[in-house]
């Protein structure tokens, strides 16, 4: 008898920390994946124990484990897209260069998580240098918002003067000096940035040493539940290329993807548990996670943040 197969995933391999709340890390990245036909290979780097209103402890996992886990996978799967969040160390580092050193996957999305928004560190400080030395450049596409900007040009020792504000003006000479670091192409996400609008700006070398830019724009979306918000949209841009999406699409389709879930994140949260202070501010100071599956689960499309 035959059998049909219906045609494969796109298979997206991610390699990050563990969140246990399940908004960010590894668990925004799975959720990302297959929410958009994708199938995640999930690596996590290091366990994080947190919740909605912070991270509370970090704990890198031994490298050799991150590499087994890289080695066994990459024996059987043929993986389309690689997405990279938390690191947590040097030896992890090292583990994930040699890794894409001889893989030859076309797309490779680096966030360059360095603190979480709570200000936990996700990358120790002495493994930055090499970071941006060596990592940087083995990505297709990286996608730092403006303190990362900011932090990846200090560290690379082309700090800007005053610091990038995540305006359009700015983006050109921002681009320019990223691309001197050895970076190849960056989505600069505008979510932090002083502009009205959510802008995100796609910057990559074109002839004649130029910058393209591109811009993606949405209205800013009043809403606490922002969790995994940056480890959702590098999954999302990862899995549109899998698909074999251009990256201009892949980026729009991302970024209309990531506006829904925060759009329905207010209707997609688990219960909690009820504090001192939930009388006194709105959602008891939590930061809870996106509606990842919004589509699906009947929530009400109309509901707004
Ligand atoms: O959003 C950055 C991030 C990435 N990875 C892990 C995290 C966080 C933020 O909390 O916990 C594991």
């Amino acid at each position: 008898m035959t059998h049909k197969n219906s045609p494969p995933l796109p298979t997206v391999l991610a390699i990050s920390g563990s969140d246990c709340s399940a908004g960010a890390g590894l668990q925004a990245d799975l959720k990302t994946i297959h929410a958009l036909g994708g199938y995640a290979l999930t690596v996590p780097t290091a366990i994080t124990a947190q919740n909605s209103q912070g991270v509370s402890s970090v704990y890198p996992l031994p490298a050799y484990v991150v590499q087994q886990q890289l080695h066994t996978i990459s024996e059987d799967y043929d993986v389309q897209a690689i997405k990279i969040g938390m690191l947590g160390n040097l030896e992890i580092l090292n583990v994930v260069i040699q890794f894409l050193k001889q893989s030859n996957t076309p797309h490779v999305i680096v966030d360059p998580v360095l603190i979480s928004s709570s200000g936990k560190s996700l990358l120790e400080p002495d493994a930055l240098p090499k970071f941006i030395n060596e990592l940087l450049p083995l990505a297709t596409l990286i996608t730092p918002n403006v303190p990362e900007v900011n932090a990846l040009l200090e560290g690379g020792g082309k700090n800007l003067k005053p610091p990038f504000q995540g305006q359009k003006g700015e983006v050109t000479n921002v681009a320019h000096t990223l691309f001197s670091l050895g970076v190849n192409a960056a989505v600069i996400k505008g979510g932090h940035s002083i502009e009205p609008l959510a802008t995100d700006y796609l910057v990559h070398p074109s002839d004649h040493s130029e910058v393209t830019v591109h811009a993606y724009s949405t209205e800013r979306i009043n809403t606490p539940h922002t969790h995994g918000t940056g480890c959702t949209y590098a999954s999302a841009i990862a899995t549109e290329l899998a698909k074999g999406l251009s990256l201009t699409e892949a980026i729009q389709q991302a970024k209309t993807y990531l506006y829904a879930t925060l759009i329905h994140a207010k209707n997609a949260q688990p219960n909690y548990r009820v504090l001192p202070n939930e009388l006194e501010i709105e959602g008891g100071g939590r930061k809870g996670g996106l509606a990842h599956f919004y589509e699906w689960q009947g929530y009400d499309k109309k509901a707004q943040p």
